[in-house]
């Protein structure tokens, strides 16, 4: 998206807003059901917030919910101590040991399902915390995993948190060098992975990547855990083990039956870090507390996803990204829900997989991405309408903005007009859901996120910081702390206060109600405080809901030889939202061809991996700039659309725009 937030098309997707409430037999049964729970939260703010933290058992009770004197680093639950752990597991082996915690379905078909149920699960991730503590990790230790949508992933994250030990997840599909930056940005010294996995039905060689990323890390790296996911299939690839990469269930039996009392955190320390792109070329260390984050993602997770113990819940993003981590794993677990993990892809072995797995596993609830349904809808009814999805009671949607034709498409054939719908906005730094309805409570309507949680002040605002209303386009705000927000940036308060404060705070003051949060995305607000996401205001890309920043995509195109210049910009794409485009310019001692073009689709997925791989890559005699010689990315994203470019006479080379446009269209 570009810096203007009120471009055409986005206008066409509030047009047509119907209006849904939602379905008196959700209503009946719902967590939140009483719509007086936004004036009692505006009302107690910010002790509402203790309704979260009671989700919650603390070892030491909190002093305060909030200490907001030394903004923006807010304490959430200051003085209390608890285990993240412990809250996922140990506190539900009473009454919930036998029932299942996790259902993983695997890949290739279902021969490698697992069902884990609370006891097996607490004993594995006891076991495993052992290992880990006799290879030396302890409280604070770094611990990066690399590791598809295993299992063995939730359990290395819960050691980690029994410990004390934040981990930094690092998505699978990410590159080698993703990984060494990861690892070296984090001093990390110590990384589990996995020898490969399974995608639509081949093996892949995550260890070959691994040992790759491995070579880039500036730092010893003291362990390496190798979880077998093909070997025992017979699928291995053959590598050289180093004597410091361990079997993972070499680790696990050599510690079989072990217990590792909990490690109780202050409610302020930190329980994860997970990398995020922006506007510069280093991604964002974002830091999460342990208590207020946890809190967080239970409460969202009971209100917004009204998530219950004897829920089947089945949530199709990665956990290598922040949905994840707060919806597979941390928020239906401290629940004491059953969460459905999937190794595999939508379409394999084939295009009703999703409603298979629905159907045979009885799910309760589905949270997926609008570039799922996009796909869905362009597979054809005929695959959710041969499976039976009656156990669904409520949907899910998050990542991007939802179109309301996708909408309408989920509602119907997936949810059979019965389960509302629940269209989430937040983002790795939120923590959790910010801006979505209550589905108890709220009316629906296609396309709007809907009002801000309660006790959540997200506000439209334009540059001058005032609100903006009936229906015109700004910024979106965050005007008050949240419990699951962002602690900093790992290492670097400076960079935390220039990401996400300066724009809109006054930076030199020490009261609270001077600091507003930018989340760096544009919006809209409607007569009834329905907010539309529009999109970021920043250089960043989602490529189906997945973050992506253009400098890290063209510093990957500008070290290929022969290239001069590029810029990255994101063009709208019927499946993914948006696509990545590359204009490039070639060095005068080389010439645009197919194989420098490559070399360019070969680089970027070096750096950061397949999901960045560029839609188009256009080579461009120039590229349009300013007189004042900037480069103008929203005239190469209306390019990049085939949309009206408006006037280009102020460009300081106009004549550029024609040639680029042909490049393009012969592409
Ligand atoms: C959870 C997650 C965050 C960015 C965010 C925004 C976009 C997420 C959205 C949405 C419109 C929604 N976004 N949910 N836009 N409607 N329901 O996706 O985190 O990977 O950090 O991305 O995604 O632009 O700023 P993250």
């Amino acid at each position: 998206m570009s810096n203007d937030t009120d471009t055409p098309e986005l206008e066409a997707r509030l047009t047509d807003q119907d209006e849904f409430t939602p379905p008196e037999s959700f209503v009946e049964q719902a967590n939140v059901s009483d719509p007086g729970i936004y004036d009692e939260f505006d009302a107690t703010w910010p002790e509402c917030w203790t309704d979260a933290a009671d989700l919650l058992d603390w070892e030491t009770p909190y002093d305060q919910v909030l200490d907001d004197s030394n903004p923006p680093f807010y304490e959430w639950f200051p003085g209390g101590g608890l285990n993240a752990s412990a809250n996922c597991l140990d506190r539900h082996l009473d009454e919930r040991g036998d029932e299942a915690a996790i259902e993983w379905v695997g890949e290739p078909a279902d021969e490698a399902n697992r069902t884990y149920t609370y006891a097996q699960l607490h004993r594995e991730v006891n076991e495993f915390a052992a290992g880990l503590r006799e290879m030396g990790v302890g409280e604070d230790d770094i611990v990066t995993l690399y590791m598809p949508m295993v299992p063995e992933l939730p359990i290395a994250m819960l050691a980690c948190a029994r410990l004390g030990a934040p981990h930094s997840v690092v998505f699978a599909g990410f590159s080698a060098d993703a990984l060494s930056t990861r690892m070296n940005a984090a001093d990390s010294e110590y990384l589990v992975t996995c020898d490969g996995y399974y995608r639509r039905g081949d093996p892949l060689d995550h260890y070959a990547k691994t040992l790759d990323g491995l070579d880039g890390v500036s730092h010893a790296v003291s362990d390496v855990v190798v979880v077998d996911r093909l070997g025992a299939n017979g699928d291995g690839f053959d590598h050289d083990r180093p004597a410091a990469h361990h079997d993972y269930d070499a680790v696990v039996a050599a510690h079989d039956g072990a217990s590792v009392s909990p490690v109780e955190r202050d409610a302020t320390d930190m329980l994860f870090l997970m990398y995020t792109s922006g506007t510069t070329g280093q991604p964002k260390g974002v830091t999460h507390s342990t208590g207020g984050y946890l809190s967080w993602a239970a409460w969202t997770s009971q209100a917004v996803l009204d998530i219950k113990p004897s829920d089947t819940y089945f949530c199709s993003a990665d956990i290598g990204w922040i949905t994840g981590h707060s919806y597979i794993v941390y928020g239906p677990l401290a629940l004491g829900t059953t969460t459905m993990l999937y190794e595999g892809a939508p379409d394999h072995p084939d295009k009703d997989r999703l409603w298979e797995l629905v159907e045979s596993y009885e799910a309760t609830q589905l949270y997926t991405a609008p570039t799922a349904i996009r796909s869905f809808m362009k597979w054809g009814v005929e695959y959710p309408d041969a499976h039976d999805l009656s156990s669904l009671r409520l949907l899910g949607t998050v990542g991007e903005p939802i179109n309301p034709r996708a909408w309408t498409w989920y509602y119907t054939h997936i949810g059979d007009e019965s389960c509302p719908i629940v269209d989430t906005w937040w983002q790795t730094e939120t923590g959790g859901m910010m801006v979505t309805g209550l589905p108890g409570v709220s009316t629906m309507k296609p396309g709007s996120a809907g009002r801000p949680l309660p006790g959540v002040d997200a506000r439209v605002i334009d540059t001058d910081g005032d609100d903006v209303a009936g229906g015109r386009a700004g910024h979106l705000t965050i005007q008050k702390p949240w419990p699951g927000m962002l602690q900093t940036l790992y290492e670097n308060d400076e960079r935390f206060i220039d990401e996400y404060w300066r724009v809109y705070s006054d930076t030199d003051s020490g009261d609270s109600a001077d600091w507003v949060y930018f989340p760096e995305d544009g919006a809209k607000v409607d007569d009834d405080g329905y907010i539309t996401v529009l999109g970021r205001v920043d250089d960043v890309v989602n490529v189906s809901g997945h973050r992506l920043g253009t400098m890290e995509i063209e510093s990957a195109i500008v070290d290929v030889p022969g290239v001069a210049e590029a810029a990255v910009v994101g063009g709208d794409h019927d499946l993914k939202g948006e696509a990545v485009y590359a204009y490039v310019l070639t060095t005068d001692d080389h010439d645009a061809s197919d194989a420098l073009r490559e070399r360019i689709v070969a680089s970027v997925e070096d750096a950061i991996g397949p999901i960045a791989r560029p839609e188009a890559v256009v080579f461009a005699p120039e590229l349009p700039k300013t007189r004042s010689g900037k480069i103008m990315r929203r005239l190469l994203e209306d390019i990049a659309n085939d949309a009206d470019l408006g006037d280009t006479s102020t460009l300081r080379n106009p004549d550029v725009v024609e040639t680029i446009q042909d490049q393009l269209a012969g592409d």
